[in-house]
């Protein structure tokens, strides 16, 4: 499971135009066309020196850094990347990079010694197992109220993500970005991301014929029988390798279960797109395994960076200083919120305003899972890339994708993640006391989310005379309302910083990634993430370099 959409009810007339009609975008057209460039080349893992000076230091290798090094690597400056995670660039002694789902090893979780699977029960059974503590691809962080789950390694949320590429209903634009020209991001920064991310949709005829999708043609029946409507999702998985995995041609990824930590094949992460074409400048190279502890104004100009280098065990064995005369910080929603908390707190940077580390919120995610009737199987072979969802954001404030359980078993349940309206927002403050960065979410914040996901999934049980999962969040729990995919905010656009990012009070320093966007994109987040970033660099190169 990754970050699903749910599929609705199997009129065969949906399709292409109505999920371009049904979500608004101009993706539509981007994602037909946009096939990602072929990965040419890693971006090179040159450890940056202590003592180092570089032109751009972008702290994180996500979306929001990704973008930002291309594009200035292609006006012509050098860009140095320190990421926390590894490279992911070596297979395993079983051959390959990452490890399945289905049999997690010490590559999935960041730096713990049992699994903490998203969905953690099933029939009724824990299904967490310990592991060696290694630095994995997946990270659980546990807030209070919150488990946040976070990609972590040279390409960001892309190497765990299920590669759901949205563009949000034009409609609702403007409760998602207030102070940005909705009409500059669906006519040009929307298509440029979706076009740089290689987002394309499945082909609705393979959909209604393939084994691997009937769990996603029950939930289309089913949507459609309760009159819900129904939406095909573009993905950056590559749908021509997915039919060849079909056919016994290709080493399997989507088909074998691989998604949450990490696709062998067959996915666009951003190490085949915006990071490929970086290392094609020549002008990006990365640090990975390195964590940014601190940026400050250096006596001379420019900001000192100082950062861990760390091993596999997460013990650190060098701290760097270096100077750099821009920073970008692009380490995620929570990386960058805590940061930048920490930083204005404990007297790095104390004039950041008093904007940062609020309006923090978790784009209403709640999961559930449907028990069907014997004659309505959802399949044992399920493809983990989910491609469709039931919308129905404006009357009941929910979209819901259409998620796989690709046990390898017949489960005769269908499994969604809902994106809700939910309102709460939290903030991140520092506490002296124990020296960290804390969130102040609270569990019953879900409470809204339940009810507007409820929308959907009562009226389809009542239509179909069918009841929730009771046994895949703990015994008798029917809500996965304990964890987000999709943290968003912490440094929100036009508050704690300017209208493009920058961080006013100190010049040269930019935020570049989810923080910026105010909890909630009405959709799945990235293409958000990367349109914005694309809109904010392309401003910042114009008029600052
Ligand atoms: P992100 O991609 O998280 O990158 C930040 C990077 O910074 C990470 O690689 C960190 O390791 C690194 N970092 C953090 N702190 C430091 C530090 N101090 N020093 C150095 N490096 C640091 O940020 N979204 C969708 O739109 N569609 C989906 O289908 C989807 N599915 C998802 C499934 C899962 C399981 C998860 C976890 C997320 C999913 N998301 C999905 C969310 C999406 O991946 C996420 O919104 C973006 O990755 C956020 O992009 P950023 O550039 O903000």
């Amino acid at each position: 499971m990754s970050d699903p959409t749910p599929s609705g009810a199997g009129v065969a007339g949906i399709s292409r135009r109505a999920f371009i009609a049904g979500t608004g975008s101009l993706l539509g057209a981007a994602a037909l066309t946009g096939r990602a460039p072929a990965a040419r080349a890693a971006v090179a893992a040159t450890p940056i020196a202590g003592g180092a000076h570089v032109p751009v230091l972008v702290i994180g290798t996500g979306y929001g850094g990704s973008v930002a090094a291309l594009r200035l690597a292609e006006a012509g400056v050098d860009v140095h990347m320190v990421e926390m995670g590894m490279a992911w660039d070596t297979p395993g002694s079983d051959g390959k990079i990452f490890c399945n789902t289905l049999q997690p090893d010490r590559r999935s979780y960041w730096l713990r010694t049992r699994t903490k699977a998203p969905l953690n029960y099933f029939l009724g059974f824990p299904i967490d197992r310990d592991i060696p503590r290694y630095t994995g691809v997946l990270d659980a962080e546990e807030f209070a109220g919150i488990t946040v789950y976070q990609g972590r390694g040279v390409g960001g949320g892309s190497l765990v993500n299920g590669g759901m590429a949205v563009t949000p209903k034009r409609e609702n634009f403007g409760g998602i970005l207030p102070s940005v020209d909705a009409n500059e991001m669906y006519d040009v920064y929307y298509p440029r991301a979706n076009a740089g991310l290689g987002a394309g949709l499945v082909d609705p005829a393979w959909f209604d014929s393939t084994a691997c999708y009937q769990y996603g043609r029950v939930g289309r029946k089913q949507a459609q029988r309760s009159g819900f409507p129904f939406v095909f999702v573009p993905d950056v998985y590559d749908w021509d390798y997915m039919k060849q995995e079909a056919s016994g041609t290709v080493p399997k990824s989507a088909l074998a279960g691989e998604i949450l930590y990490g696709n062998n094949y067959g996915k666009k992460s951003l190490q085949k797109t915006y990071l490929a074409r970086a290392a094609a400048t020549g002008r990006v190279t990365v640090s990975a395994l390195h964590k940014v502890t601190s940026v400050a104004p250096a006596p001379g100009g420019g900001y000192t960076v100082v950062i861990d280098q760390i091993d596999t065990g997460g013990s650190v064995t060098a701290t760097k200083t270096v100077t750099a005369d821009r920073v970008f910080f692009a380490a995620g929603s929570v990386g960058t919120s805590k940061l930048l908390v920490r930083l204005k707190a404990t007297g790095a940077l104390p004039a950041l305003n008093d904007e940062v580390g609020k309006g923090w919120g978790d784009n209403g995610n709640v999961m559930c899972g449907r028990a069907n009737h014997l004659w309505d199987p959802t399949g044992s072979l399920q493809s983990s890339i989910p491609c469709c969802g039931i919308d129905n954001w404006a009357a009941g404030g929910a979209f819901a994708e259409v998620a796989p359980l690709p046990t390898g078993i017949e489960t005769f349940a269908s499994f969604y993640l809902s994106i809700t309206k939910n309102p709460n927002r939290a903030a991140f403050s520092w506490d002296a006391a124990t020296g960290t960065v804390v969130l102040n979410w609270q569990t019953a914040w879900k409470q809204p989310s339940i009810a507007m996901a409820k929308t959907i999934f009562d009226r389809i049980n009542a239509t179909e005379g069918t009841i929730y999962r009771t046994d895949l969040f703990g015994v008798y729990k029917i809500w996965g309302d304990h964890l987000t995919y999709h943290p968003l905010g912490g440094a929100v656009l036009n508050k704690a910083t300017d209208n493009y990012g920058r961080l006013t009070a100190y010049p040269g320093l930019y935020v570049i990634d989810a923080s910026l966007i105010p909890g909630n994109t009405t959709v799945n987040p990235f293409v958000t993430i990367t349109a914005l970033a694309e809109r904010n660099i392309e401003k910042i190169i114009a008029t600052d370099l």
